[in-house]
């Protein structure tokens, strides 16, 4: 009689999943079938998953099952498996999308896109505005300005700085009891962030470069880590880019939630909101009620999906 366990998968690496189960942490292999399903993603089994696995006699683990998730937070893969879904986390309650004053500059972009990607499966989302101590008065208008664009759409916005310790309880607040992903481009503070939360958590940071002004890549793989306050995190490597994935054209306009009110009075069902007459979406960016800025993300994601969208043969 082979032993089976039900559990979360806490770490992933590429080859090898730590699943948490049974009180205990089980480095564990994906069973052969999984890579036979022909599902376009980087790897069948990611981070936040549920699964079931077999105890081998050596005290690793087979995982032989995953549940049905709740929900994914995924993106077009980069890198070696260019337009697979790389599914970053599986199941979470919540996305924070990190960015700093400066060091790197504010990236509205990719904003836009993970918010996009969150929408898509009705995860909470959020944007943590960090090293608030290198902000100059020079710097107040547009910060008062990124933090109102995504405040008035109901995205809660966090103003923090691992220096000062400003916005610290607020973001333990925010991340109590639930599970949250910390995500947003390399150097914006993001693992300075939790470890100023969580002592013990010990994440490797890097400074970010003075000549190119970007973070390097410390996390070289995503895990899920307890918080002794309670709740769950999900520290992700930094992100270059964040490609939309998994999704049709026709259903962008949907996840910016401002045009969701528009979408319908739009003439032609299928408005791309682009060049048809008698578009609703437009009359609102024209008339302010829809920011340019987020407009203009829309074009942008819009774009890439239809390129992307042809580079893959659909
Ligand atoms: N001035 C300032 N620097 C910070 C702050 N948070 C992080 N940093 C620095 O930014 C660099 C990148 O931090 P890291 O946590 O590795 O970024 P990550 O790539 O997003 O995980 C490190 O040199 C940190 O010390 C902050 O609030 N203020
Ligand atoms: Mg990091
Ligand atoms: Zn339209």
């Amino acid at each position: 009689m082979v032993q089976q366990l039900e559990g979360t998968v806490i770490r992933a690496t590429g080859s090898w999943f730590d699943v948490q189960a049974d009180g205990r942490i089980i480095p564990s292999r994906l069973r052969g079938k999984f890579r036979l399903t022909g599902d376009k993603t980087t790897s069948p089994v990611v981070v936040g998953d549920r699964v079931r696995l077999r105890l081998n006699p050596d005290g690793t683990g087979l995982i032989v099952d995953v549940y049905p998730r709740r929900n994914e937070l995924s993106r077009r893969a980069a890198g070696r498996h260019p337009g697979l879904r790389h599914v970053i986390a599986a199941n979470i309650d919540f996305v924070w999308i990190v960015q700093a004053v400066h060091l790197p500059e504010p990236n509205p972009g990719f904003i836009d896109r993970v918010l996009v990607a969150a929408e898509r499966y009705q995860i909470p989302a959020g944007l943590i505005v960090n090293k608030l101590d290198l902000l100059t008065d020079a710097d107040q208008p547009a910060l008062k300005e990124l933090t109102q664009r995504y405040a008035v759409l109901g995205y809660p916005v966090l103003h923090t700085s691992a220096v000062t310790g400003e916005g610290l309880d607020a973001l333990r607040q925010a991340l109590h009891d639930r599970v949250s992903v910390v995500t947003g481009p390399s150097g914006v503070g993001k693992s300075t962030l939790l470890n100023a939360l969580e002592p013990n958590l010990n994440l490797r940071t890097a400074p970010v470069s003075e000549k190119t002004g970007k973070g390097r890549h410390t996390t070289t793989y995503v895990a899920l880590y307890p918080l002794s306050f309670g709740g769950f995190v999900v520290d992700t490597p930094g992100l270059r880019e964040f490609g939309v994935t998994d999704l049709e054209a026709v259903e962008l306009s949907h996840y910016f939630v401002e045009f969701r009110p528009y979408i319908s009075n739009c003439h032609f069902p299928d408005c791309t909101h682009t060049h048809e007459p008698d578009c609703a979406v437009r009359a609102a960016v024209e008339a302010g009620h829809i920011d340019k800025a987020r407009y203009l993300s829309y074009l942008n994601i819009l774009s890439s999906l239809q390129l992307g969208e042809k580079d893959v043969g659909r």
